[in-house]
């Protein structure tokens, strides 16, 4: 029975009760799914919320722990997608297609695939309830869902993506527009944004500025665009090493940036955007653009926001080094949508879940977690077709390298490492729990520079 007594208190709950539900699919022998056919129960010893990177990772690992069908993922997306191939994709350098598989093709086998949305959580009795009205509790519960897309905060937004010269990589609706703007540019400005709020993958508003500059001087258009990087924020990167190098990058090729500049509104009839001085409150700046790249404002999903699991902004309040909740020692958060200080990545997701497995393994067995997270993260800095900064960094924003070579210069293998490596360590060793980040590798290869 559940040390949190209350994992049994749901009114209409009882663990190991066989029900029958709408949408719960369950990955057979044979690795096929069949539907609602088969019984499914209300009450999983490991439920996880949210089946993207954090989600199926740690669902591989939880099965490892205590099997396949006392785990089950509450995912409502058909596809999953590998998201950090969308810099590639806007810059045409990759297909849309290469970045998705079928959820059922990546939940580990056996693994119950409940096809919902988790639409209230209620810790106290344990239990979380989905779209259709369905209640499923837990002994222990993982959270990882993502953080949320805010396009609609911008004025004009997203009715404005029908007109062309817009494009975003945020979203799999738009990224395919970003690489037709870039194809179509003739002359005039070519704005890329960066919004007024927390983002994943602090880096990608800019790699894919530095793809349309190489594009245009690869097809001799780089005389006619004016290229400006529109940022909220008073720096070009957080981490300084791996700025300086960016802002070197920006003066050779010639980029504007623009700080402390949030774009308001999209009038893509006129193609206008519009820009507060966040500065100065209340002044705003038009201009004109022949293509606009928009990173969108973000935040918690909104099954957080005033949730008893989350911060007072709807972030999942869990332990720094730990990843348990700060509050509820049976619930634990990875990935984008906690509230851990440190830049969302996959890279960060793939530490986490390292982490994660222990602490959890540890809090199975009644003991203190011990291993901590020391808030690594990465970000491929794509500067153009062939070329990458490699940003590893952690809590302090201090560079944590993998390789034993200067990381903040633009390297060809590091490309190939982004472009072609990553995929498939994502796909095979990540999603498969196989994969805790590049720590061991990093420790193997400073060993003979200490
Ligand atoms: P996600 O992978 O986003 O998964 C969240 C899941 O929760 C989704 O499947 C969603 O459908 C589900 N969900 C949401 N709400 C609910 C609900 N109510 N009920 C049930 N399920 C729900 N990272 C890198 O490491 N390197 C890079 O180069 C890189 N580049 C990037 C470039 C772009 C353009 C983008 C968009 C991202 C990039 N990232 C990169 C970031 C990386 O993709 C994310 O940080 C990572 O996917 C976070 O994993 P997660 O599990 O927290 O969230
Ligand atoms: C990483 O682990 C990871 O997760 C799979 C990424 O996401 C796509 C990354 O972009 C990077 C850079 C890492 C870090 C891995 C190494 C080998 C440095």
């Amino acid at each position: 029975m559940s040390p949190f007594g209350a994992a049994l208190c749901c009114s209409c709950l009882r663990p190991g009760v066989w029900l029958l539900k709408p949408g719960i699919q369950k990955k057979s022998f044979l690795g096929l799914h069949t539907t609602a056919r088969h019984a499914a129960k209300d009450y999983y010893e490991v439920l996880v919320l949210g089946g993207g990177s954090g989600g199926i990772a740690m669902s591989a690992r939880m099965k490892r722990k205590v099997g396949a069908g006392n785990v089950a993922v509450v995912e409502p997306s058909k596809t999953h997608y590998y998201q950090p191939l969308w810099t590639l994709v806007g810059a045409g350098a990759k297909q849309l297609s290469a970045s998705a598989r079928p959820t059922e093709k990546v939940m580990p086998e056996g693994v119950e695939w409940i096809k919902s949305r988790v639409t209230a959580l209620d810790p106290d009795k344990n239990c979380v309830r989905l779209d259709n009205d369905v209640k499923i509790s837990y002994k222990y519960l993982i959270i990882a869902l993502g953080i949320s897309l805010h396009y609609e905060k911008i004025k004009g937004l997203p009715e404005g993506f029908h007109h062309p010269k817009i494009g975003s990589n945020y979203s799999v609706h738009t990224v395919e527009k970003t690489w037709k703007a870039l194809q179509d540019f003739k002359e005039g400005n070519a704005i890329f944004t960066f919004p007024n709020t927390p983002v994943k993958c602090a880096g990608a508003p800019q790699k894919i500025m530095y793809l349309s500059e190489a594009y245009w001087r690869k097809t001799g258009k780089r005389p006619k665009a004016n290229i400006m990087f529109n940022t909220s924020l008073g720096v070009i990167f957080g981490v300084k090493k791996y700025a300086d190098a960016l802002l070197e990058i920006i003066e050779e090729r010639n980029i504007a940036v623009n700080y402390k500049c949030n774009l308001v509104e999209v009038r893509a009839d006129k193609q206008e955007a519009v820009f507060e001085n966040l500065d100065k409150p209340g002044e705003t700046e038009v201009h004109q653009y022949e293509m606009l790249h928009v990173t969108p404002p973000m935040g918690p999903p909104d099954v957080l926001i005033n949730s008893p699991v989350s911060d007072e902004v709807g972030w999942v309040d869990v332990n720094k080094e730990t990843l348990q909740h700060k509050k509820y020692p049976n619930i634990f958060g990875i990935g984008d949508c906690t509230n851990l200080p440190t830049s969302r990545t996959a890279a960060a997701v793939a530490a986490q879940s390292g982490v994660l497995d222990k602490t959890i393994s540890l809090v199975m067995k009644n003991q203190s977690p011990t291993k901590k997270y020391d808030g690594y993260t990465s970000c491929p800095l794509v500067t153009s077709y062939n070329k990458v900064i490699l940003a590893e960094f952690d809590y302090n924003a201090q560079p944590l390298e993998t390789f034993p070579i200067d990381q903040s210069k633009q390297r060809t293998t590091m490309y190939h490492m982004k472009a072609d490596m990553m995929p498939f360590l994502y796909w095979n060793a990540l999603l498969k729990g196989y994969w805790g980040g590049p720590a061991p590798i990093r420790k193997l290869m400073h060993l003979g520079l200490k």
